[in-house]
């Protein structure tokens, strides 16, 4: 260890500490965070982090980036390899610093200024910069949008491709923060062809589920995908974007497709890449390479199916009754609880969750009707069903009985 690290100020330290301790004296589930692995943490305190190498591989504006170039490419290669696309097909780009960013270059290199997007609403599930009023997404672009029905709290295809019709998008977003359910990605596509717009999925919620095979792939039926690198796929915070060369909508637009993302990223957005973020991600996509990523994401859905199950018996109302993926939506309200007293009570006794709002909620996202939560990174700490039914247990007890749970939640954590 160099003098530095050890010699660190004592009062970051300090923090530092203290915040290892809450992760593991809590159960977190929250289903976009995760644990990473000690490797990628290494890669990313590494000396890739005093390097500036913007531009690309091989087209750098600074000296000194042999290992800068062979680092990126690597990540590239790994990037393409875990998702089973050939480099004939597809480009992707690992500079984006994360998700936000991924999905603004989009736009800015695929639809111009003041042109529309059609992404799902934030408070039906979908995403601040799939084009909300309050995200620069939805300052720089016309947006349309859709929901969920307001019945089965799924996606309602006939409809969206009613509104698609309508509203003639540019480019339309599948993929979401807060939808626990399968998404049809070909009929998505369906979609969006009948308009001639482009097909964005953003898979930043389910990409470890993809790499391992627990969920549908988006590839075959995308124009472009994105994703952090930082939920399910367990790496560090940052995001890729994913450039279908065959697009058919940017061969009728007469586009390149791959120069219009990379220029967008850089210089459209940003400087210099974050190297040191991208060699962890190239280790984070080397783990999920490994059988054993496999059983992880599998276990991810059972998990989530086994909180999902116990807790619906255990009489609380799941959104859409259940889920297909890696998170659930509890309708706390419907057992006269508000989100945002929920997640206080459930953190006040060491269990991390968010609150959120539900489709058609009636009251405002800073106090919504339920709470949001997956199961990611308890799987990474090595609880299966047993624990699940556990955990279930003890946020009924806490939320309906207020019952003092902090011993069982440490016990619990103790163990894994
Ligand atoms: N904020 C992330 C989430 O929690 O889903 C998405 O960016």
């Amino acid at each position: 260890m160099v003098p530095w690290v050890s010699n660190m100020d004592s009062i970051i330290k300090k923090i530092i500490n203290e915040e290892v301790l809450r992760q593991q004296n809590t159960i977190n589930l929250i289903p976009s965070e995760n644990i990473v692995s000690e490797d990628v943490l290494s890669a990313l305190g590494s000396r890739f982090n005093n390097k500036y190498a913007e531009g690309y591989p091989g087209a750098r504006y600074y000296g000194g980036n042999e290992y800068s170039d062979k680092i990126e490419k690597l990540c590239r290669d790994r990037a393409l390899k875990l998702f089973r696309l050939s480099n004939k097909n597809w480009h992707v780009n690992v500079q984006p610093y994360s998700g936000s960013p991924a999905n603004l270059a989009v736009y800015l290199g695929l639809v111009p200024k003041g042109k529309k997007i059609m992404g799902l609403s934030l408070n039906m599930g979908g995403h601040l910069t799939h084009g909300h009023n309050v995200s620069a997404t939805g300052k720089f672009w016309s947006v349309a949008r859709y929901g969920v029905d307001s019945k089965t709290e799924r996606l309602d295809y006939e409809e969206i491709a009613r509104i698609a019709k309508k509203e003639s998008p540019q480019l339309i977003i599948a993929g979401y923060t807060a939808y626990s359910r399968i998404i049809d990605f070909k009929k998505f596509r369906a979609i969006a062809d009948s308009v001639g717009a482009y097909l964005l999925v953003d898979m930043s919620h389910i990409a470890g589920l993809v790499a391992g095979g627990a969920y549908p792939s988006p590839f075959k039926y995308a124009d472009v995908v994105t994703t952090t690198t930082h939920k399910t796929l367990r790496g560090p915070r940052g995001a890729m974007i994913f450039v279908n060369k065959t697009s058919k909508i940017a061969k009728a637009n007469s586009i390149d497709i791959v120069r219009e993302i990379d220029r967008a990223v850089f210089p459209g957005l940003q400087g210099g890449p974050h190297l040191n973020q991208i060699a962890a991600t190239a280790v984070a996509l080397g783990e999920a390479m490994m059988p054993a990523f496999k059983k992880y994401a599998s276990q991810i859905v059972k998990n989530a199916t086994a909180l999902s199950n116990e807790l619906q018996s255990l009489g609380w109302r799941v959104v859409s009754g259940g889920t297909d993926s890696h998170l659930l939506i509890i309708d706390v309200a419907a057992q006269g609880i508000c989100g945002n007293e929920a997640s206080i009570m459930l953190e006040k006794n060491g269990i991390i969750v968010n609150k959120n709002t539900i489709p058609y909620d009636s009251r405002p996202p800073m106090d919504p009707s339920g709470i949001r939560i997956g199961t990611p990174a308890v799987t990474t700490r090595g609880m299966k069903e047993r624990e699940m039914k556990k955990i279930a247990q003890l946020i009924s007890d806490i939320l309906l009985s207020d019952k003092n749970c902090i011993r069982e939640v440490r016990e619990l954590c103790k163990k894994f």
